[in-house]
């Protein structure tokens, strides 16, 4: 058994899908269900004796301790989270709350856990936490990728938020001996992400003929990595990661915002075409970002020199596959856009609420 946090949110249920396809050890899956989380990312798995979906806040720590009792995992696969840097910026406390308060409620309650476990319980035992590349600041145009020993610089409240959590379950490893992972990883894309991030909201939003808003130059450089790799790559550090080790997670990927747009316009003329004309029309150059860091890029050589892992994907057949899903899931966008998936929610799937 494992648990896995934020398991309803798009690379959480990514990763419960993945996990549950390539084996049978069943998973508690913690998640408050805020407007990220989505139960119906998990519909193929309706009926299906090796999930176990709990709502509930990580911040709970009384509800943690209890299903770690109860459910008795070997690990935890942390991803709840608050994501979104746009709503950070607007509103930073609920980041505070969930990334920082959340992470250290967690990491008490299994550092409780961890301590009345068996000799061989705890050798066994992981805390895995799922982070994010933003935690290094931003690079340069002439500097290298991001390694592991970068200093940390976060700039915005997510980042923030993301960096003081880094901190807090380092910590817990050098005084307390948690066994613990730390991964941290560049923009993900794929099915199921919500449609505020860009990949999504410029693929939903072309569909919708409205328009693709680019923030300042569009010259921001990211590193993108399609989920499933990524979830490859957090397995690989849960089976045979170092203990107190992070790991740097990302695609050899780099590209613009606007050669992002202009990729995804391009595919969509072809799959989808549009009766006014290329989608390319709708670009639409909008203010900057506050703060928007100019460049990441992760240097991930040393999850691939000592754990072996490799991206399976490229960025023209990941976003391919991406463009394709929401092409197929149109429904989904429109549901989590408008809400009425909570109405799905309620009559298609039994919770069990924290409250239980
Ligand atoms: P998401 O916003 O899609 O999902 C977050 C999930 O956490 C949702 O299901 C939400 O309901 C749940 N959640 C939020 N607050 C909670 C709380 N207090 N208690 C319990 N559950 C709560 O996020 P995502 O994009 O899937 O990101 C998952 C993790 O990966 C995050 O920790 C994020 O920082 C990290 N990460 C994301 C990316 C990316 O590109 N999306 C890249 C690197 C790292
Ligand atoms: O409408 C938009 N227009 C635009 O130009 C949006 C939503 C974004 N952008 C730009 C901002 C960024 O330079 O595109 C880039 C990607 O933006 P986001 O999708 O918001 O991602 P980012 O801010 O890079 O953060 C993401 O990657 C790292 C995730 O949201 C984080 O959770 C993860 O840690």
């Amino acid at each position: 058994m494992i648990l896995v946090t934020g398991g309803a949110g798009f690379i959480g249920s990514n990763f419960v899908l993945d996990w549950l396809q390539g084996c049978d050890e069943p998973v508690v899956n913690l998640d408050r269900l805020t407007y990220a989380g989505n139960l119906s990312n998990l519909a193929a798995l309706q009926g299906d004796s090796r999930h176990h979906f709990v709502q509930g806040d990580i911040c709970d720590q009384a509800l943690v301790d209890r299903l770690l009792a109860e459910y008795r995992p070997r690990a935890i696969v942390h991803f709840a989270a608050e994501s979104h840097v746009d709503r950070s910026i607007h509103g930073p406390r609920d980041f505070v709350r969930t990334n920082v308060e959340g992470t250290f409620s967690l990491l008490e309650a299994a550092r409780g856990y961890w301590a009345r476990l068996s000799n061989e319980e705890q050798a066994e035992f992981r805390f895995l936490h799922v982070s994010t590349d933003e935690v290094y600041g931003s690079l340069a145009a002439e500097d290298s990728p991001f390694t592991e020993r970068n200093a940390y610089e976060p700039n915005s409240p997510y980042s923030a938020s993301k960096a003081a959590s880094d901190h807090l379950v380092r910590a817990w490893h050098h005084t307390y001996g948690l066994p613990v992972l730390t991964t941290n990883c560049s923009n993900n894309y794929g099915p199921y992400q919500f449609p505020e991030k860009l990949i999504p909201l410029v693929i939903a939003n072309a569909l919708a003929g409205k328009a693709l808003p680019i923030y300042g130059d569009g010259q921001n450089v990211r590193d993108w990595l399609y989920v499933g790799d990524h979830c490859s790559g957090i397995r690989e550090v849960l089976a045979r990661g170092v203990v107190g080790e992070t790991y740097n997670i990302g695609g050899w990927n780099e590209k613009t915002n606007i050669e992002i747009v202009e990729t995804i316009c391009d595919l969509l003329d072809d799959l989808a075409p549009a009766a006014e004309g290329s989608y390319r029309r709708l670009i639409a150059f909008v203010p900057d970002r506050p703060g928007h860091d100019r460049r990441y890029a992760i240097d991930a050589r040393k999850i691939a020199d000592e754990l072996g892992w490799r991206p399976q994907e490229t960025f023209e057949s990941g976003i391919r596959k991406t463009i394709g899903w929401y092409l197929d899931n149109q429904a989904w966008v429109e549901h989590v856009q408008d809400g009425s998936y909570r109405d799905w929610l309620e009559t298609n799937y039994r919770l069990r609420r924290s409250d239980r």
